[in-house]
């Protein structure tokens, strides 16, 4: 069965591929998945039937027959969990694989997170450049750990799996500071993601989106 998600009809993130349907989109392309997207506006996310599928009115969320998911990473690891490719079969690794993602969402995105929008929305405050120190060292610590553990490797196991694919969308946000450019092996790793080429039809697709080339379901 085809799977649906949901992306925004006209993504604040002028299709550099930063919303969050980009990991879906790159986990469904990276497992050879056909889908449909539906584009929402940001009225849509607040209908009472979009909360119905969602509890908190944002995209991603994905429709496969009976089953309706939201959070991107539970919808990557959903998708994960049908191929091999994605996340090895032996339990051990697996369960690395799924530590690596939890990470990714839980240890590295919230201090970047944290930062991106403080950029956005408190620029104007007084204490704006003391708490962006404080809110770049947290970055920093962040990436200086994420650097040292994954040195001169291609991926944080022998192989690609969605660990990486979630750990390098979150690193991408950082792609227009100077942050990351700080750490040349974690420049080089997200590179190499971008490089796939599921990554970039995924990338194309949301793009074509963005840029209006692609007609709304
Ligand atoms: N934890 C959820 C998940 O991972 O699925 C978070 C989902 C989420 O934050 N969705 C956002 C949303 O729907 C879009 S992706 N927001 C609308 C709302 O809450 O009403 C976050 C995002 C937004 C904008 C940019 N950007 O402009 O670059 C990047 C990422």
């Amino acid at each position: 069965m085809t799977p649906t998600i949901t992306a925004f009809a006209h993504s604040p993130d002028g299709g550099r591929g930063l919303a969050r349907d980009m990991r879906v989109r790159w986990a469904l392309e990276e497992a050879g998945q056909p889908y449909s997207v539906r584009y929402l506006s940001f009225a849509d996310l607040k209908e009472p039937g979009y909360y119905a599928q969602h509890p908190f009115g944002q995209i991603p969320s994905y429709e496969e027959g009976d089953l309706v998911l939201f959070e991107s990473g539970a919808i990557v690891l959903h998708i994960a969990q049908q191929h091999a490719q994605l996340l090895p079969e032996d339990p051990n690794a697996r369960a690395r694989g799924i530590a690596w993602m939890f990470a990714a969402l839980n240890s590295i995105e919230p201090p970047i997170w944290e930062w991106t929008m403080a950029t956005v929305l408190e620029s104007d405050q007084s204490w704006y450049e003391q708490r962006q120190h404080i809110l770049q060292e947290r970055v920093r610590a962040r990436l200086e750990q994420f650097s040292r553990r994954l040195g001169q490797a291609d991926w944080i196991e022998d192989q690609f799996s969605v660990s990486d694919l979630l750990v390098i969308t979150v690193l991408r946000i950082l792609k227009e500071s100077t942050l990351l450019a700080e750490y040349p092996n974690l420049s080089a790793y997200v590179a190499r993601g971008e490089a796939r080429p599921a990554f970039k039809r995924a990338f194309a697709a949301q793009f074509a989106a963005f840029t209006g080339q692609v007609p709304a379901d």
